[in-house]
């Protein structure tokens, strides 16, 4: 796969780190959380070492190819048998964001936008796989792109849009799983590739 790869031209943002007060939402945002030099380090090794596939989901009676690429790794007994093991890198990330949050996680999904054209459609994460109120923590490499946040039925409630830059921290915790949904939007605009990396707390025996 042929990819973009100048990082001279991601930004690792300098805006304030924000708080929301909003219901149900609980959100800790880090620009900067791993320097520009450090970031794009793990760009350049997560962008070509990874073995990202599609991922087919399913979509009422079909399967649909997502667009965007995927990875999965983590132990096989916490994370299930498609779990690839830990690299260097994603511990020595794993163990970062363990220190920052005082949680634990045990896998992590890569996900790759390749260009404006990949997207997450609106949804919040899969209950039964980590838990009612799960901590999700993402760290992104790359392209900036808005994050956007719904409150799932108050409908009053403004929508949040964050923009996550290059090396930046996002955490995800108490209710906001339960009662907000998220996406990142496609654009008609040329992007470079982003990486988001989201560090889950999966038990496959609660299933
Ligand atoms: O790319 C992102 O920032 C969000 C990823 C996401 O929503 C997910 O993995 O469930």
């Amino acid at each position: 796969m042929t990819l973009f790869t100048d990082t001279e031209l991601f930004t690792s943002g300098s805006e304030c780190n924000k708080t929301f007060n909003l219901p149900d939402l609980e959100l800790m945002h880090i620009n900067n959380f791993i320097g520009k030099e450090e970031a794009d380090a793990y760009y350049h090794a997560l962008l070509h070492t990874t073995p990202w596939k599609q991922y087919q989901m399913p979509m009422y009676d079909k399967l649909v190819t997502a667009p965007r690429m995927i990875a999965w790794y983590g132990e096989k007994e916490d994370a299930g048998d498609s779990a690839l093991p830990w690299t260097p890198e994603l511990l020595a990330l794993r163990f970062k964001i363990e220190k920052q949050t005082g949680l634990e996680f045990n896998a992590v999904l890569l996900n790759l936008y390749r260009n404006g054209n990949d997207s997450v459609a609106w949804h919040s994460d899969k209950e039964h796989k980590i838990g009612k109120n799960p901590n999700i923590a993402s760290v992104i490499f790359g392209q900036t792109r808005p994050f956007r946040l719904r409150h799932k039925t108050n409908k009053a409630i403004p929508q949040v849009e964050i923009p996550l830059h290059h090396g930046s921290f996002l955490l995800m915790s108490g209710t906001t799983n339960t009662h907000w949904e998220h996406h990142i939007p496609k654009s008609s605009k040329e992007m470079l590739p982003r990486i988001n990396l989201t560090f889950r707390q999966v038990r496959l025996q609660s299933i």
